[in-house]
């Protein structure tokens, strides 16, 4: 308890600090100039349309932030350098547009480095086994980016192939752009997949960004730097032209300072895609006038949320100081109108989470998914997961350095989408989800269950593509942690009003001092 308190001490310095640089700043007589410091997209768009910023100059001041601090930071592995021929472009939109622009129109985004560009950016997973790939068309997600006017700022750094190549991998490390860092505290693990995706946004390197989740990759590295991430259900956005690991499980999702430029970012990348088969029945889900109506401050009133203790807020990494820190925030979310149903129970959550099903699944499909999006290449050093592991161990210096291959050989010697081992698994996957979270859900009429996210509950959601949202809950010794609230497929108009609503109630995220005014 004690250090908890002396952790909120420390926050309302921090915030002093700031403060009193911002007081400096005016007494200095600077002209007002838009900071992109914890700048929203909403922020953005009203600078835009006063007539005070313009994308080239959004742009200009990230590219400015990026060259300053990637270096350490090592959150992005290449920079667009069409972005700024892309901002002017934007600029020139803005001055004729005769109708409504998209709130991304004219704003930069990071994409995960497994993120398909038909462009000068290279689309690599981290690895140089990718590098001089041609990919044939933009990923799904991306056209739809384009289409709102978006700017393709760069790639962000990755945990290697989203953590598919070793279970001896270093969270964020990738051949082709190194360690990426905790930008709260440099020697903290900032985990993965989606590293740079998290660090990026959370030290104000670009605006928004993209990552992708198979299990806890958006998740994670959310919550262990201090923003919001959006896994969304599996499908509600394509997965065509994302190196992949599994179709069953895989989904792209966004990491933003808040849950308002997330939901923003969301409504540009739902919807279907004759490229991936799985949004055809998740567009159900895509509420009429999109997500941004369920922002709203009174969204936990009434809801009614499982919290999960057993096993999560044992298992998780720093339990006491994180499991006490969520306990100070239910009182708050009681407050405001939330059901808090303690203590409910995921009567198999053991066997999910010691069970090999997941695991069975993600090699099976690993080495049918990822040969398809080999074959798929215009022009690759590699066509097979085969070929893979041939140039790894050729390139053993710089590919296999800081971790094996195993998983890759596991997937290897698979058998096939046909074999009854696969099709077991899929089917264990089935009956952990519905005798398991279903069944919690529907007897104690659940609106959503909670959990910390640095913890097993990503598993819980991935094994059926369920979607989650992670928001800031608070700091451990410096290192941020979040809170996770997972659904049913399709739930997530309900996990975004319980996720805004929590966020609003608590306002915890904090710019990274090392890389603020403050
Ligand atoms: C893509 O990779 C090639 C080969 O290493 C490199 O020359 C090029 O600069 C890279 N593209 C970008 C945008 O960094
Ligand atoms: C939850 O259950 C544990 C063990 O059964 C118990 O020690 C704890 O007091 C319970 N907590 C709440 C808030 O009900
Ligand atoms: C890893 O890389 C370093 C620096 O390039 C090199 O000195 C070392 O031998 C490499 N280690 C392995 C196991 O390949
Ligand atoms: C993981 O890799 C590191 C660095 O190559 C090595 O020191 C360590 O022994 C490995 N651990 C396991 C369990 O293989
Ligand atoms: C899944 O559940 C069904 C019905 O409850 C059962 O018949 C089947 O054997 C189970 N499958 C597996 C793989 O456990
Ligand atoms: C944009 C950028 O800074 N990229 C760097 C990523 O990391 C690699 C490896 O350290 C550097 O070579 C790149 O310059």
């Amino acid at each position: 308890m004690a250090s908890y308190i002396r952790r909120r001490l420390n926050f309302d310095m921090s915030w002093s600090a700031l403060a009193l640089l911002l007081l400096l700043d005016q007494s200095n007589g600077h002209k007002a100039q838009f900071s992109v410091e914890e700048a929203t997209i909403d922020e953005i768009q009203a600078a835009f349309k006063a007539g005070t910023l313009t994308s080239r100059q959004l742009v200009e001041s990230y590219l400015h932030r990026i060259a300053t601090f990637n270096p350490l930071l090592h959150a992005i592995i290449e920079v667009n350098p069409d972005a700024l021929t892309l901002a002017d472009k934007a600029d020139e939109e803005r001055k004729i547009a005769k109708k409504p622009l998209s709130p991304l129109h004219g704003i930069p985004i990071l994409l995960k480095d497994n993120i398909a560009t038909k462009d000068k950016l290279n689309t690599t997973a981290g690895s140089f086994a990718l590098l001089g790939s041609v990919v044939p068309r933009d990923a799904g997600v991306v056209r739809r980016l384009r289409k709102a006017g978006a700017i393709i700022i760069g790639k962000a750094n990755l945990s290697e192939w989203a953590n598919f190549k070793s279970t001896n991998s270093s969270n964020g490390y990738s051949s082709r752009g190194g360690q990426t860092l905790d930008p709260y505290v440099l020697g903290a693990d900032p985990c993965g997949s989606s590293s740079g995706s998290a660090v990026s946004p959370a030290a104000n390197l670009v605006a928004v960004s993209l990552g992708t989740e198979t299990d806890a990759s958006i998740i994670c590295p959310a919550s262990r730097n201090a923003v919001v991430g959006i896994k969304p259900t599996v499908g509600l956005t394509s997965r065509a032209g994302v190196v992949p690991i599994s179709h069953t499980q895989d989904t792209v999702g966004p990491l933003c300072r808040t849950v308002s430029d997330a939901v923003e970012v969301l409504d540009v990348i739902v919807g279907f895609d004759k490229l991936d088969r799985a949004t055809r029945l998740a567009a159900r889900f895509i509420p009429k006038g999109g997500y941004k109506q369920f922002l709203k401050k009174d969204g936990l009133k009434g809801k009614r949320i499982g919290i999960i203790r057993d096993p999560f807020f044992t298992t998780a990494q720093n339990p006491l100081e994180e499991t006490l820190a969520i306990d100070e925030l239910l009182p708050i979310m009681r407050k405001v109108g939330a059901e808090l149903i303690d203590n409910a129970t995921i009567k198999n959550v053991a066997e999910i989470l010691v069970g090999n099903s997941e695991t069975t699944v993600l090699l099976f499909d690993f080495k049918h998914d990822i040969n398809k999006y080999l074959a798929s290449l215009i022009k690759s050093p590699v066509r097979t997961l085969a070929d893979i592991i041939a140039f790894d161990i050729k390139h053993a210096n710089e590919e296999l350095n800081k971790s094996g291959q195993e998983l890759f050989l596991l997937a290897e010697s698979t058998t096939g989408l046909q074999s009854m081992v696969y099709k077991t698994a899929l089917e264990t996957d089935h009956n952990l989800t519905s005798h398991g979270i279903d069944k919690l859900i529907k007897s104690s009429k659940l609106d959503a269950i909670l959990a910390p996210s640095f913890s097993g509950i990503t598993s819980v959601a991935a094994i059926r593509g369920y979607p989650g949202i992670s928001v800031p809950a608070g700091f451990d010794k410096g290192v941020p942690f979040g809170i996770t609230f997972v659904g049913k497929r399709g739930s997530e108009p309900t996990l975004i009003e319980i996720a805004y609503s929590f966020e609003q109630a608590t306002k915890i995220r904090k710019p990274p001092k090392l890389f603020s005014k403050g």
